[in-house]
């Protein structure tokens, strides 16, 4: 990994999870934008996670984030994952450019945003600041409802999105952010619920369709190769914790 030069997007983003930093990533890695992951460089150069937690506050005189990811453009600091894939999305054409497409993009992108917020949420039902273990017989609760409601709802809304579409991407014919953040849902659910998923994903055929165009692209293909990938784990959004993975 390269030391961060002018003119090349700087990636803040905790270094060991794919977590929301990855949505990010899939938009910078199929659009081949030269990034530095920057968590991940050595100490000394800058990585780690508390001079992440202490970039948070000093990064920008104004326009601070309130937690990660935030992408650095030169002057520009930008946080709220949807809000960095609208700003590449406009400027590396990773949505379509008229109004309604972009705002389309951006609406889907906002309700993978709410989906994320309550797979972290199945989890950590009571407490973000405490361990999941603080916390197991809530998540339990929790994570029922979410299996037998809530991922049924967003993963039927998303397939209906498909349906409607013009072609084979969300909008029709050309790639967007949006369509790498569908094929992020599929994995991290996959990972984190693969008892449900395996009985229940058959419901979703365009979205699976989706993921695998997805996974083919190749440069998202040697992405999810290389070691710029991390897999999940224990600390990220996707948990896979046995007792809250059940079929129904
Ligand atoms: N809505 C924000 C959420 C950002 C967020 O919650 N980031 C997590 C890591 S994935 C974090 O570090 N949170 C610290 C906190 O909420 O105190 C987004 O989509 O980027």
């Amino acid at each position: 990994m390269a030391v961060p030069s002018a003119g090349r997007y700087e990636l803040h983003y905790w270094p060991t999870i794919p977590g929301r930093g990855e949505f990010v990533r899939l938009a910078l890695e199929y659009a081949a934008i030269p990034y530095v992951d920057v968590a991940r460089l050595p100490e000394d150069e800058g990585g780690g996670e508390e001079a992440l937690y202490a970039s948070l506050d000093r990064v920008h005189p104004r326009t601070i984030p309130f937690a990660p990811p935030y992408l650095k453009a030169g002057e520009l600091v930008i946080a709220q994952t949807a809000n960095i894939l609208l700003f590449l999305g406009k400027r590396h054409a990773l949505a379509p450019d008229d109004e309604a497409g972009w705002l389309w993009t951006h609406q889907l992108q906002l309700t993978v945003t709410d989906f994320v917020a309550e797979v972290h949420d199945t989890h950590h039902p009571i407490s973000v600041g405490e361990y999941y273990e603080d916390q197991k017989a809530e998540a339990a609760k929790r994570t029922a409802a979410f299996r037998k409601s809530r991922i049924p709802k967003f993963l039927g809304y998303f397939e209906k999105v498909l349906e409607r579409a013009a072609g084979d991407w969300v909008n029709g014919k050309q790639v967007s952010y949006a369509d790498l953040s569908l094929f992020q849902v599929v994995q991290g659910l996959r990972y984190a619920f693969p008892r449900w998923m395996h009985k229940h994903e058959k419901n979703y055929a365009k979205l699976l369709a989706l993921h695998d165009r997805v996974a083919a692209l190749p440069r998202i293909t040697s992405y999810l190769q290389s070691p710029r990938h991390i897999a999940f784990n224990e600390d990220g959004i996707f948990r896979y914790y046995k007792a809250l993975d059940r079929a129904d």
